[in-house]
């Protein structure tokens, strides 16, 4: 076998190369012959709205790869290997009704749409008296379809779409399923998305640096827009729609005010003319103080009127060039940001304020709960859960609260954010990470469906077990018809989009994870591998293996055993288990709290009592120490040295053994990779083996820094077997790092010289 050509993975996992399989290929090249539009689809014989050429013109393109031959558009459709395309209840479709009892199948119901007017109708019972159509098939929701084979006349395909945009989703799943070579020839297929909001955040600056962007810079070229228009931009959004993303937040959640104003503005509009088709919306950051520093008002104060005025008046502003603009993500009084208590208001007046400037237009105002203030004496993490709690009921319609998946800031391994389950009367949006900004950055591979999952899963037992929080953020558990989640993006500038050839797995389990959380990692690991690279058994046995340990191996050599935030100051690049000056907070020493007799945080209700924050069982057993998981057991307790672990291992013994298996995970992935060589490119193979390479050493000094410095607490020796560090603790805590990017480096303005004398920065 010739191994295959180079690739730069730009095409991401849209490649569409020919079916390698020559049975299957005569298979599918009988079944989709051509393409039909029936009913109001069609005009002319041509798509009759951009979605839908959107829809066509991605088949054509992805079954002449996959197939090798041109589709053509045909108005024949009783002709076999025909695709026959139109909404539900388009005349013509009898052949290919779907019997009743698979459309109430688990997966579909478990797929409602929750936003739309049908599926609640339907939940309820209340569909015939709303009028609702008898066909079930009208119960897939808005951005809902159906792929089905026809039972009666020639072969044929149907795909029903709820929508033009349901149309494309199913356009894209019926690729999908060529792609992985699955049997498509008796389909009986409906689906539709669990959550309603399934958003990107880009934390990009208007200079194009991205906060925590590690793959280059912005994709939003400002300059050039609105007049030129990068084909990119239309891939971008191709992707997104791939995998059902229906919003994309252009800029950075620490915002610039310039970015509402009409020259930006139009700028963002052109961006929402290309993602339009893709039934992909723009919102924008609202920076909270825009009315002082756009138009020179002496106050952002919420209940100010001339305040509330410049916000209406500015957001018809944004509506007149974007009539579907989606809305603002804000971050206020966090980190610096300005926010409604500057003025002595809380969240809710804050968010209200812009949520009804949003409500005439349909607009969502997304606010964040990732709020700390290092003058509250309280541990860190109990605050978002302090402050926000008791504002549940107080914020309009509109409005969602937008909660990290944990309770500190993206960690590799964090419990569930106790705000979960805690506000029944606010819809929250779950907010997920996948630039690796505490993993490694672009350059380890971190898989991190599982993650995601292990939130989604978790029982907040917030109305008895079974209170999951992918029920939370869904809307299921206490009724909520605004549902979603959304996630800090990895894309960048990159040829490859994502720096990491790997890292791209991310953004399509995010999507894939939004349309239903109940998708195994490895079910996403194995569609993303196959259509990624192939679907040769072995690349799918060992590339999906090292994914799916991935994670865990971050979480062994950084963090191990309930650790966090260990990370070096400002860039976060590194170890830095040492650091200890500045604001408290923000330094390792707050956390990990390492002495002689032991090491941990104690959140019980002997320390801070942010198991309080729980609902039963989760407070006892996370109090308990026998009873707390090993995985957060530095989470929640302060642990002696010698205190005996499951595995009979002391507790030093055990974190020793995990920065070590850590370090041995990665030699497995990079020994499992090799295997693979003769069925990737050489391009991506390179790439893969050279960054598993620099994420062996980079594990190897996690390892070494956190151990050795851990050891000058613990006193105790290396137990056998465990590798001697090359560098001492010494040498490795006056490492520097100018070459991170991601933020603006603080090292960058200094020269070595004048930098040896720096011990403290003032960046977390
Ligand atoms: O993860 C932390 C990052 C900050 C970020 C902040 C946030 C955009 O270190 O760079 O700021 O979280 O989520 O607001």
């Amino acid at each position: 076998m010739t191994r295959p050509a180079d690739e730069d993975g730009y095409e991401l996992w849209l490649r569409y190369r020919r079916v390698a399989d020559p049975e299957l290929l005569e298979r599918y090249r009988r079944q989709f012959g051509s393409i039909v539009l029936l009913g109001a689809a069609a005009r002319g014989g041509e798509a009759s709205t951009r979605t839908l050429a959107a829809a066509v013109a991605e088949l054509q393109a992805g079954l002449a790869g996959l197939l090798g031959r041109t589709i053509t558009l045909s108005e024949d459709p009783s002709q076999a290997g025909a695709l026959v395309i139109g909404r539900t209840l388009t005349p013509g479709f009898d052949e290919f009704r779907l019997p009743r009892a698979v459309l109430s199948n688990e997966a579909v119901s478990s797929n409602e749409a929750v936003l739309s007017k049908e599926a609640v109708a339907a939940k309820d019972g209340t569909a015939a008296e709303a009028g609702a159509p008898a066909d079930p098939l009208d119960q897939l929701g808005r951005d809902g379809f159906a792929l089905v084979t026809s039972t009666a006349g020639a072969a044929r395909t149907a795909l029903v779409g709820a929508s033009d945009l349901g149309i494309l989703y199913g356009a894209f799943q019926l690729l999908r399923l060529l792609q992985t070579g699955s049997d498509t020839s008796q389909l009986r297929l409906a689906s539709s998305p669990r959550l309603g909001l399934r958003i990107l955040n880009h934390w990009d600056n208007l200079d194009r640096t991205v906060e925590r962007g590690y793959a280059g810079f912005s994709l939003w070229d400002w300059q050039k827009l609105p007049d030129y228009l990068e084909p990119r931009y239309t891939d971008y959004a191709r992707a997104c729609a791939s995998v059902g993303i229906n919003g994309s937040v252009l800029t950075n959640v620490n915002a610039n005010a310039l970015v509402l104003t009409d020259p930006f503005i139009d700028k963002v509009g052109a961006l929402a003319q290309v993602f339009r088709p893709y039934g992909i919306r723009v919102y924008l950051t609202a920076r909270f103080s825009s009315p002082i520093e756009l138009d020179g008002l002496a106050t952002a104060d919420p209940r100010n009127p001339d305040v509330r005025d410049w916000w209406r008046r500015r957001v018809d502003g944004i509506y007149r060039r974007i009539p579907d603009f989606g809305g603002f993500v804000v971050k206020a009084n966090s980190e610096g940001q300005p926010g409604p208590q500057n003025y002595g208001r809380s969240h809710a007046e804050g968010a209200n304020l812009l949520a009804d400037a949003l409500a005439e237009h349909g607009g969502v105002l997304m606010w964040r709960a990732f709020v700390y203030d290092h003058e509250v004496p309280v541990d860190r993490a109990k605050q978002a859960y302090d402050e926000f709690k008791p504002l549940d009921g107080s914020f309009r319609r509109n409005v969602v609260v937008q909660v990290k998946n944990g309770p500190i800031d993206f960690q590799p391994r964090e419990p569930h954010h106790p705000l979960f389950g805690a506000m029944p009367k606010t819809p929250l949006l779950l907010e997920l990470q996948l630039t690796q900004e505490y993993l490694g950055c672009a350059t380890h591979l971190a898989y991190l469906a599982p993650m995601f999952k292990e939130c989604l899963d978790s029982d907040t037992f917030a109305a008895g077990p079974g209170s999951s929080v992918a029920k939370v953020i869904d809307g299921s558990l206490h009724g909520h018809e605004l549902t979603g989640m959304c996630a800090v993006t990895n894309i960048g500038s990159d040829r490859n989009w994502c720096g990491h050839p790997f890292g791209a797995a991310n953004w399509y389990a995010f999507g894939r994870l939004c349309w239903d959380p109940a998708l195994s990692s490895r079910e996403i690991a194995e569609e993303w591998l196959r259509m990624t690279f192939s679907s040769d058994a072995g690349l799918l046995a060992s590339a999906a293996q090292i994914m799916l340990d991935s994670r865990e191996a971050v979480v062994d050599y950084m963090t191990p055993l309930g650790l966090h935030h260990q990370m070096a100051v400002g860039h976060h690049y590194g170890p830095g288990p040492w650091v200890s000056e500045g604001r408290p907070d923000w330094t390792s020493v707050y956390y990990h709290r390492a002495d002689e007799q032991g090491i941990g945080f104690d959140r019980t209700p002997a320390g801070s009592n942010a198991v309080g924050q729980y609902f039963e069982p989760l407070r006892s057993q996370y109090s308990q120490l026998e009873q707390c998981p090993e995985s957060l057991l530095l989470w929640f307790h302060h642990v002696a040295w010698d205190h005996r672990l499951r595995s009979g291992r002391t507790l030093w013994e055990e974190l020793c053994h995990r920065y070590q298996r850590g370090v041995d995970a990665v030699r497995g992935f990079q020994a499992s990779w090799a295997r693979v060589s003769a069925v990737v490119d050489e391009a991506r193979f390179r790439q893969v083996s050279d960054f598993l390479r620099i994420q062996e050493k980079e594990a190897r000094w996690w390892r070494d820094a956190c151990v050795l410095y851990f050891q000058s607490c613990s006193r105790r020796p290396l137990p056998a077997g465990y590798e001697p560090a090359e560098k001492s603790l010494a040498e490795l805590r006056t490492l520097r790092h100018y070459y991170v990017p991601g933020i603006h480096n603080p090292f960058l303005a200094q020269t070595p010289r004048a930098l040896s004398g720096t011990r403290s920065e003032t960046r977390k």
